[in-house]
């Protein structure tokens, strides 16, 4: 079977899953890309023998499509997702699945009411891995009960201003997201700290299994795109590894080279989660690993806690709702 795909928005990431989709993704065809800029939907449409549209609507209702992926401005994502869900089609939707939990509750309402798991949300960190292999040893019992969770996200550079709440509402939700996967637990409060405007954040997280994470966000770090994390059990610490492909000698030094963005760093989980997506939507089944509508609720609810924590100067407790049946895993 071949799974024909409509790509919404064609900015970085667009571009970036329809090429991914297109080259490396087996039994994916993408049929139509759709941006609000008509010459840079034709750009990404001409390099994967895509129809280029301006219209996401009529894109999404296409006969010839049969699955959504949304990668346009933060603020469209739930207004497209429910198109999708309307139209009964199953869509990939990029993080945020809305910068608000009143849309991510919408999205949720509306999965719901159709009783089907349409909604996949791209926290692809889940299939990246270096996470995924410290899932499993923590699973196995190697570092013993989990305690901590360090993470550090630093970019090369974001718009003025960034180390603030778009940090808080666009970065960190990867961490929450990856945080809540590993832990399997709920995030039950935060507060965040800055040193002055425009420095560096350190979030720190309460969960609900009583472990304590911190997040070093940084999205102005100039040196470039830098993620880490180490999880702290009981009999000891499993962290991912600094591993890049190569290592330069040159100018009496030696080195390895840090990317400039998030796309070469996270290549593998990117290619893993769209093939996870597309064998999905053949088989009617969500992969395990794979972020639900809940799960991206449950992210933006730790984000608007925590961008309330940054403003207010205190300990905000983070909303934990109770999950429908439709997002409870099978025991
Ligand atoms: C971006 O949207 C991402 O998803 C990246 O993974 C993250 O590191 C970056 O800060 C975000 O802006």
């Amino acid at each position: 079977m071949t799974v024909r795909i409509a790509v919404i928005g064609a900015g970085v990431m667009g571009a970036d899953h329809a090429r991914i989709l297109a080259g490396e993704v087996p039994g994916a065809q993408v049929v139509v890309v759709v941006d609000a800029a008509a010459d840079r939907a034709r750009a990404v449409a001409e390099g994967c023998g895509a129809d280029a549209g301006t219209d996401p609507l009529a894109a999404i209702r296409r006969g010839d499509v049969d699955a959504v992926l949304v990668a346009s401005p933060d603020d469209t994502h739930a207004a497209l997702t429910l198109a999708a869900i309307a139209a009964g089609k199953p869509v990939l939707c990029e993080k945020p699945l809305a910068p608000s939990s009143g849309d991510c509750r919408r999205v949720v309402e509306a999965e719901v009411a159709t009783g089907r798991r349409l909604v996949q949300v791209g926290f692809m960190r889940r299939f990246d891995p270096g996470y995924a292999g410290m899932k499993r040893t923590l699973e196995a019992g190697a570092v013993g009960a989990p305690l901590t969770l360090h993470n550090v996200h630093r970019n090369v550079s974001a718009a003025p201003g960034a180390n603030g709440r778009p940090a808080l509402a666009n970065s960190a939700p990867h961490e929450f997201d990856i945080a809540r996967f590993l832990l399997g637990t709920e995030l039950a409060a935060v507060s965040v700290h800055q040193a002055g405007a425009g420095r560096p954040l350190l979030v720190v997280i309460e969960t609900a299994g009583g472990q304590l994470v911190s997040i070093d966000v940084n999205v102005e770090a100039a040196y470039g795109y830098d993620v880490r994390g180490e999880l702290g059990g009981e009999m000891g610490t499993v962290e991912l590894n600094h591993a890049p492909a190569t290592r330069l000698n040159a100018g009496l030094r030696a080195g390895a080279a840090y990317a400039a963005d998030w796309r070469p760093r996270f290549a593998d989980a990117y290619r893993l989660q769209n093939r996870a997506w597309v064998r999905a939507v053949e088989t009617g089944l969500p992969p395990d690993a794979a972020a639900s509508a809940w799960d991206g609720l449950a992210a933006t609810l730790t984000a608007e806690a925590a961008v309330r924590a940054l403003e207010e100067g205190r300990r905000v407790e983070i909303e934990r709702p109770v999950p429908p049946d439709l997002y409870r895993r099978p025991a």
